[in-house]
This record gives C-alpha cells, sequence and structure tokens, in this order.
C-alpha cells in the first residue's frame, strides 16, 4: 500500500539526510521531485499545488534554513502537511452501538467483502476486552441474484447472523431487516447494498429512500482504489445525493498508486476509516494518518507492525524489540530476531514496508523470492558472528568478515550490505527521535 509514494519519498529523503548543507535551492529541487512524484501517482494536479504551496509557506515561515537542523527541519513540515493531507491525527474510528450501517458503493468495489472484514474487525476488539457483538447482517442487493448468497457465505465465516428478507422489493426489504434488527436487539446492523457500473439516477434514488427510512447512523462509502482519480467523482456524487460518514478504501495491495487516496480527505473533507489490503478476512487496517505519513516518508511504521504482531509474537520479545528501536540501539540481534518475526507472520512484501528504513526496498512479487532468499543469507550471517559481533557488528574486520563469508556459504559483500541494513535502520529512528524533540515543534 503505498508502495510507489514511500519508494520515491525514502529516496529524496534519504539524499537529503545525507546533506550538512541545506539551501533554498536544496529546498526548490526537492519540492520539485515531490510534485513529479505525487502527479507520477496520479494525485490530481491541484491537490499536488496546494500541497507544495502550504509546504512552501511553512518552510519561509519557520525560517527553516535558520534552524539547527534545516533538512531535518525541511522533512518535518512535509511530514506533518501529509498527515494533515490524509487527515490530521484524530482518534481512530470505532463504531458506537446500537447502529445501523449502510454501506454503499459501486458494483464490485468490494461492499459484500468489506462487510465480513467489519464483523471480524468488530468482533476481534471485542474479543480483546472479553466480550462479543450480535451482529446483524443482510442485504438489499436484488439485482444480481448471487450477492445475498455471497453475503450468507461470508456471514459464516465470520460471527453474525444472516438474515434474509422475503420482500422482494429493496425499500421494504429494508425496513423489514430493521425489523428485525430491532425485535431481537442486535447491537449492529450492516446493510448489504446493490452497486451498479456507474453512479445512476434509480440506484441513487433507491439508496435515499432507504436512508430515509432507516436514518442509518453510519452510511459508509466503499471505494475501489483501482479507479483512481474517478472515485473522487464518485464519492462526490454519493455526497450530494446521500451524504455519507466515511470511506473505506478497497484493494489498496493492488499495484494502485494511491494518488486517490492521498487526495480523498482533502478534496472531500470526510475521512478514510478504514483500507482494504487483501481479499481475506482480515485484510482490513485502520487508516491512520501519522503512520501512513511515516510510511510514505520511508519512516516505517513501528506501531502497525507491533499491532499485526501481537497475536502472533510473545510479549516479551515484542517489548525488548520495541525498546530497542526506540532507543536506535537496534543492534544484529534484534535485526535476527525481526527477520525472525517476520518469518512467523507471513510474507516479506506484507511487512517489508512497516520496517524503519526498509520501505525504499521493494519487493515487487518477482522479487519476492530473491527477497526471501536475502533473508535466508541474512540469517545465516547473523548466526556465523560471535555474540559481541552481533551487538557491536563495528568491530568486523576484513578477515572476520572473510571468515564469516566463508562459514555462510555467503560473500563479503552480503555481510556489508546486512551491515548498511542496519546502519540505515538506525539513522532513520535517531532522525525520527530527533524530529520529535526539535524546538517548538
Ligand atoms: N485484492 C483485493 N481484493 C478485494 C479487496 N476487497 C474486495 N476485493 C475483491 O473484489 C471483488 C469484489 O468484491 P465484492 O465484495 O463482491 O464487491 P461488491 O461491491 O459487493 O460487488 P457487487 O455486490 O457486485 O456490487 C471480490 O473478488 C473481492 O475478493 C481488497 O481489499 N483487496
Ligand atoms: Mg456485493
Amino acid at each position: 500500500m503505498f508502495d510507489f509514494l514511500s519508494e520515491k519519498f525514502s529516496s529524496i529523503f534519504s539524499r537529503l539526510t545525507g546533506q550538512g548543507h541545506f539551501s533554498e535551492k536544496n529546498v526548490n529541487e526537492t519540492l520539485l521531485k515531490i510534485k513529479e512524484t505525487l502527479l507520477e501517482a496520479d494525485v490530481p494536479f491541484q491537490v499536488v499545488e496546494n500541497f507544495l504551496q502550504e509546504v512552501l509557506e511553512q518552510v519561509k515561515g519557520q525560517k527553516v534554513f535558520n534552524s539547527l537542523k534545516p533538512s531535518e527541519h525541511f522533512i518535518k513540515i512535509v511530514h506533518d502537511k501529509l498527515v494533515a493531507f490524509l487527515g490530521g491525527t484524530t482518534a481512530p474510528f470505532s463504531f458506537q452501538l446500537p447502529s445501523v450501517v449502510m454501506v454503499m458503493g459501486l458494483q464490485g468495489s468490494g461492499k459484500t467483502t468489506t462487510i465480513a472484514k467489519l464483523v471480524h474487525s468488530v468482533q476481534q476488539q471485542a474479543v480483546a476486552r472479553g466480550k462479543k457483538r450480535s451482529i446483524l447482517v443482510a442485504s438489499v442487493d436484488f439485482y444480481r441474484p448471487a450477492a445475498i448468497d455471497q453475503l450468507e457465505i461470508l456471514s459464516k465465516q465470520v460471527d453474525a447472523t444472516f438474515y434474509r428478507s422475503s420482500q422482494a422489493n429493496p425499500v421494504q426489504a429494508a425496513e423489514d431487516i430493521y425489523r428485525y434488527y430491532k425485535n431481537n436487539g442486535f447491537d449492529l446492523l450492516f446493510l448489504d447494498t446493490a452497486g451498479r457500473l456507474h453512479v445512476d439516477e434509480t440506484m441513487l434514488a433507491e439508496l435515499q429512500k432507504i436512508d430515509h427510512k432507516l436514518q442509518p447512523r453510519y452510511k459508509l462509502l466503499v471505494l475501489d482504489s483501482m479507479t483512481g482519480q474517478e472515485s473522487l467523482h464518485i464519492a462526490q456524487v454519493f455526497e450530494e445525493k446521500i451524504g455519507f460518514n466515511g470511506s473505506i478504501l478497497t484493494k489498496l495491495d493492488s499495484d494502485t498508486r494511491a494518488g486517490a487516496a492521498f487526495a480523498f480527505r482533502y478534496t472531500l473533507k470526510k475521512p478514510l476509516l478504514y483500507v482494504g489490503i487483501g481479499e481475506k478476512i482480515a485484510d482490513l487496517e485502520l487508516f491512520r494518518p501519522d503512520r501512513m505519513a511515516n510510511r510514505i516518508l520511508g519512516m516505517g511504521d513501528l506501531q502497525t507492525l507491533l499491532e499485526r504482531a501481537e497475536e502472533k509474537i510473545k510479549k516479551n520479545e515484542q517489548d525488548s524489540l520495541q525498546k530497542s528501536f526506540m532507543q536506535g540501539k537496534m543492534n544484529l540481534n534484534d535485526f535476527a530476531q525481526q527477520l525472525d518475526m517476520m518469518s512467523r507472520m507471513g510474507s516479506i512484501s506484507q511487512l517489508v514496508k512497516y520496517i524503519p528504513g526498509m520501505a525504499g526496498a521493494r519487493i515487487s512479487p518477482e522479487m519476492l523470492e530473491k527477497g526471501e532468499l536475502e533473508v535466508r543469507r541474512f540469517k545465516a550471517i547473523i548466526s556465523s558472528m560471535t555474540p559481541k559481533e552481533r551487538i557491536y557488528p563495528k568491530i568486523l574486520d576484513a578477515s572476520r568478515k572473510q571468515r564469516i563469508a566463508k562459514g555462510a556459504g555467503v560473500t563479503v559483500s552480503d555481510i556489508n550490505e546486512l551491515l548498511d541494513r542496519l546502519a540505515q535502520s538506525q539513522q532513520f529512528v535517531k532522525l525520527f527521535k530527533k524530529l520529535g524533540k526539535l524546538p517548538g515543534m
């Protein structure tokens, strides 16, 4: 997700942080590169212009060139603007109970799948607090015969009750479903609605009627990120005719460049609540602007990584890893542990972008095998080292490197690559910490 942007941004910024000197010329060059990147990522032109304008105003207003670390100060400004454009720092979203949630969107955008994912996510949060929710799912999609069956099948994979109305008319069915929800005292009703290939009047009129009758507390718009800038237009029409509280952007795991997501909040002033990152029930994430900005800038997203890891990784392992990350003291033991965690948690391509300093290391499907190979190589290298070398890799001299290379069946340049990766990770964490400590921020 946002792979394209994070790849570009981390390369732009890693060049900047290497420079001691930072001038107005650097700013202009960097802004130009950012502009190219955003346009290439399919961010609408006007949004790009506004973004750069706001960054430039802050650079001037905050006297960046007089500050102690101008390049880091500059990155901090870009970071904060990114957070603002992605939606600002808000409390993570959760559903108030009881509520009716009407899920809308074009055909194939992912409404039905997303409902199952939402049920799963709500139940998981409840379980974490020792509870369980009673959730009803139902559909008023009478246009595609298999649509309601699909919801029924999915409801069995998650902890939800499925109800099929015998009414043939969508509006009457919605009322019937609502009565069932009320009479049985459910905590939540997720109402799946029909989608059309394009926004059309009949579809909107039907949704308007259902909206009017049921007055759902939540109206969620599901948007397919692969539709690109067109999704902004779709959202505008829905907003005009029906209104919605927030949106869910699906298929961010596809090779979309996510420009529309970047522009979404800024253009529509509506929150992006969740993102879909795969076809499976668990492939839904809360959208967190601050974390997303870190990820885009190649600063990684430690928090999300740790949350994902929670179920699979023992707590004490996590604590020690988080501690060494935060202290900027990561050594090769931590690195090996991290590699271990990754292999326990799933695919490298999904995880690598959460790790500070590794966002630039894009792993495409073709490169996946190469990536797995690299992990095995790194592990072999680390296990050929002495405990002291793992903590202080700086003590490795040429002859030790040669011995280790021989022992691990790799080359000396493989070892140097591993050390570079470690240094890169440490650098980003340190930079990140410093940014938080700049005076007056
Ligand atoms: N890769 C990926 N696929 C997704 C995601 N969300 C949904 N899909 C897939 O997109 C396709 C359409 O999803 P549905 O949930 O049936 O979409 P819908 O909006 O209910 O479609 P209609 O009911 O026909 O209007 C399915 O094949 C889903 O598996 C996602 O986040 N990532
Ligand atoms: Mg559907």
